[in-house]
């Protein structure tokens, strides 16, 4: 297939300034009328330049119908449909084109451009949808004004949206009716939407900050209009937020959020329009857990801040992705924050750090190991769908971070504010936005460049030394990339800019007073270091005895930082850092040393044991008063069996989850008392509250449950389940209450989940989402040779609410079982491979961007125990064969390569 190369951009040779859409909208065949002015782009090269220059604009899976310039028909031999557009011969320097052309939204299963769910209209444009809608320049340097006509059925499609101002709206024959918007700003065609049928809304009008009237409304079906106060809310929130951290305002008089169930990602940021999964906005304390609710906030402030991050100022081409979205995942996490914490409340913003962290290494650091490995900017792709990735999104918010880090909040906004103030209405790069950073700064960032073109995860090992006599104590990091994947060694050209923050700890377990050497004195227990060269060494002086370092404090750089702690180091940092990232950290370390050890004995078939002194130090965290429930819930959850298969030279999901689970029932037996004295003081009786206290008391009870269950004997982890799982008035303590119900099962080989089991899916029936989560706890149950997860998987797959063309449902069996359900996924008898190469074959047919996703939960094929790799390759080769999309084949043929 066609490789896209980063190198080959050129300006485009027309430019579209204006365009009006008719629709005249039913499922089969609705017919699109579009008039553009069009005219030459007067800064194309010469080339394109040229006088009688043909024009070639985009379209997929239309009908032509017609074309005209000016108002005359363009004769045969003019024009020319074909399977990639529409080719016009001799275009004039500037002109009006018509064309008229019709597509089949309902047999439309890859929802992308115009398509049916539930018997409404949505469109998803981003990244190359609009060219299945009408024959346009369907890139991101096309910026147009829009102005959209919906014509339909009135009984069927009674509300009838798009970007932008409602302008008009009436009457038609025949019982049809009509809207007109206009969207008075320029935007690319991947902002485009439309949406028509049986929707209601809640409304909320308010003030934006310099005093004008909004109108915002969340759009769901008629039956979920119970679960959009949170999104409203939450809407509300981000448009503050902006306000007043940025000083960016709604620019537009209405803002409209609508739901949808089938959709391949999580929302999308159309003008005015925003089209979310029903996932990211739907919820009340029946049907969604603490972590929806968040994930509803992050994801409704992420499709707000691209009105400024993304629409206003946009990408020039696909390969600036991390332009908007690093930036705007960076402002919804900040966002996140601050809902949490406030501004100042470290202990509570660090919780929503460390979330974050794990996600990124949890799932950027493998990307990074593999064959996708990419830098932040791509230097080329098949498909462009494959790259709204981890690294795109999460490595590219880090690196934005980074430049907070640098220039503290100050001169981050600067940086905002001048790259609005040069960028406004204009379709940029990341070079730009790193410019203006730059600039606003009064630095030179040309090292930093490389953040943006290198791939792989940088490792940084450090070695200290203290000379008592001196009082000198120096710290050496030296930078470099490991064995990285060929991917990414491609890319890697020289030392990155990396902002290091260091503190140091005295014996007393508090911060050293920092100096180095040449400063003339002491200033801060924090000090954000810049390594910039292969290998550098700092000198903290008046230094008056041995201390520890706290080293990378709050992840201050997407890095691996290797360093000889001692177990008792750890121990120490993780009861006294006062930074709190770093004392989860050090806990983290503890614990995947420890898992790691764990995991070659039970390869090598070697008795397990977890040192007294181990569980001594989480059961110090776990007891430690002064600490959140919600920090000590994440400062107790071991690293994940992905994650510590990553860490393996070969990874080995059966040890690893041997190991695991030893860790897990040795804390639950050792620490018993404390698992039942936490679960009956964090319980939260009575009226349920949202506030992120109550969802971390919640979080730490509903740990100290899942450990609960783990213990020898689970009778009373059954007990407080059933009770818990009867009584609860929420779905955080329902849904946990389940899981420790599967997990007491599996461990005492009962059938205790049963009845909760049953009764989870009558209760919640009629409710899409939850009934997702049913499926989801069943494919990541834990599983044992009587009973292996595959079998209960393939046998939900027939069950009549299970379908593949729901995305949110496929996610919820089969890649829950495939991305979260390592050791029984990986299966030795390839089982598991089996399954996933026949989901992927079934789902490309149907939606390619979803196979794909699916089809990279292999990629790190290479990685394994030998056995397990033969068979990975096996099935690789099984769907290499037979996929017949450009998504899915990438990703399988360079697995393969
Ligand atoms: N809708 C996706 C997002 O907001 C792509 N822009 O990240
Ligand atoms: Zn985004």
């Amino acid at each position: 297939p066609a490789v896209i190369r980063r190198a080959d951009y050129a300006a485009p040779a027309f430019l579209i300034d204006s365009v009006a859409l008719e629709f005249d909208l039913v499922p089969e065949r609705t017919i699109v009328k579009s008039t553009m002015r069009v005219r030459r782009n007067p800064d194309a090269g010469a080339a394109h330049g040229a006088p009688g220059a043909r024009l070639e604009l985009m379209g997929e899976a239309l009908e032509f119908i017609g074309a005209a310039i000016d108002g005359k028909a363009l004769p045969e031999g003019a024009v020319r449909a074909h399977e990639h557009g529409l080719t016009i011969e001799h275009a004039p320097d500037a002109f009006t084109l018509t064309i008229e052309s019709a597509c089949d939204a309902g047999a439309n299963t890859t929802l992308s451009g115009l398509y049916v769910s539930s018997g409404n209209f949505f469109t998803q444009c981003e990244a190359e949808g609009f060219r299945r809608i009408t024959y346009f320049l369907d890139r991101p340097d096309v910026m147009a004004t829009y102005t959209v006509t919906l014509r339909a059925d009135k009984a069927a499609y009674p509300v009838l949206l798009s970007n932008g101002n409602l302008i008009e709206e009436g009457e038609l024959p025949d019982g049809r009716h009509f809207a007109k918007w206009e969207d008075p700003f320029k935007k690319p065609s991947y902002l485009f939407a439309l949406v028509a049928g049986k929707l209601v809304s809640i409304d909320e009008r308010i003030r934006s900050g310099s005093g004008k009237e909004k109108l915002l409304q969340v759009w769901v079906e008629p039956h979920d209009l119970d679960k959009t106060r949170h999104a409203m809310d939450s809407l509300i929130h981000s448009i503050r937020w902006d306000e007043e951290r940025f000083g960016l305002e709604l620019d537009l008089d209405r803002f409209m959020i609508v739901a949808v169930s089938d959709f391949n990602m999580g929302a999308m940021e159309n003008k005015g329009l925003n089209i979310f999964n029903t996932k990211y906005v739907l919820a009340n304390q029946e049907t969604a857990t603490d972590t929806d609710f968040g994930n509803i906030e992050a994801v409704v402030g992420h499709e707000y801040f691209h009105n400024w991050t993304g629409n206003r100022v946009t990408c020039r081409d696909w390969f600036q992705l991390s332009l908007k979205e690093g930036l705007t995942v960076f402002r919804d996490q900040e966002f996140s924050a601050d809902m949490q914490g406030g501004a100042t409340d470290e202990a509570a913003r660090a919780v929503k750090r460390i979330e974050d962290v794990r996600v990124l290494r949890q799932m950027q650091f493998a990307e990074d190991a593999g064959p996708m490995a990419h830098p932040v900017r791509p230097e080329s792709f098949v498909e462009i769908n494959n790259f709204y990735t981890m690294t795109v999104y999460e490595k590219g918010a880090e690196v934005v971070r980074m430049y907070q880090t640098l220039f503290g909040r100050e001169g981050f906004r600067r940086g905002m504010d001048l790259y609005f103030k040069r960028h406004d209405g204009q379709a940029v790069t990341c070079d730009d936005f790193r410019h203006a950073m730059a600039d606003a700064n009064g630095r030179d960032l040309a090292q930093f460049e490389r953040w943006y073109s290198q791939a792989g995860t940088p490792r940084i090992s450090v070695r200290t030394a203290y000379d008592a006599v001196a009082q000198r104590y120096s710290v050496t990091l030296a930078q470099g990339y490991g064995d990285a994947s060929n991917a990414a060694r491609e890319t890697q050209k020289g030392p990155l800019l990396i902002p290091f923050a260091i503190g140091l700890i005295g014996r007393d377990g508090k911060d050293i007073a920092l100096r180095l050497e040449g400063e003339a004195e002491a200033k801060g227990t924090t000090r954000v270091i810049e390594l910039t060269e292969q290998e550098q060494t700092f000198t903290f002086v008046d230094v008056k005895e041995a201390p520890l370092p706290s080293l990378l404090r709050n992840f201050s750089a997407p890095v691996i930082v290797e360093y000889d702690y001692t177990n008792d180091e750890l121990a120490f940092l993780l009861a006294h850092d006062s930074d709190p990232f770093n004392r989860w950290e050090a806990g983290q370390r503890l614990a995947t040393r420890e898992l790691l050890a764990l995991a070659a004995r039970a390869q090598a078939g070697e008795p397990l044991a977890l040192d007294d002194s181990t569980v001594a130090a989480f059961s110090r965290v776990l007891t430690d008063e002064t600490l959140s429930p919600a920090f000590r819930d994440l400062a107790m959850m071991l690293p994940s069996e992905s994650y510590l298969a990553e860490q393996m030279a070969e990874a080995d999901p059966a040890a690893v989850h041997a190991a695991r689970q030893f860790a897990r029932k040795r804390l639950a037996n050792a620490l018993k008392r404390d698992w039942l004295s936490i679960y009956e003081s964090h319980a939260t009786p009575g009226a349920y509250e949202p506030s992120p206290e109550a969802a971390g008391h919640r979080a730490l009870k509903n740990l100290a449950l899942a450990y609960l269950a783990e213990a020898d004997d689970p009778a009373d982890a059954i007990r407080l389940a059933n009770a818990q799982y009867d009584n609860a008035n929420n779905m955080t303590d329902r849904a946990a209450a389940l899981a420790a119900l599967l997990a007491a099962s599996a461990s005492a080989g009962t059938d205790a989940a049963e009845r909760a089991l049953e009764d989870f899916y009558r209760r919640f029936e009629q409710e899409p989402l939850v009934i997702d989560k049913w499926f989801a706890l069943q494919a990541t149950q834990r599983g044992s040779a009587q009973r292996p997860v595959i079998d209960i998987v393939r046998k939900l797959m027939a069950h009549p609410a299970f379908t593949l063309r729901n995305p949110n449902r496929a996610r919820s069996l089969i890649f829950s079982f495939c991305a979260a359900n390592p050791s029984q996924f990986h299966s030795a008898d390839g089982s598991g491979y089996a399954f996933w190469a026949e989901q992927v074959v079934a789902l490309d047919a149907l939606n390619p961007q979803v196979a794909a996703r699916l089809a990279r939960s292999l990629e790190l094929w290479r990685r394994y125990t030998p056995a397990l790799r033969e068979k990975m390759r096996e099935a690789l080769e099984r769907v290499a064969g037979q996929v017949k999309s450009r998504d899915v084949r990438e990703i399988v043929e360079k697995a393969l390569a």
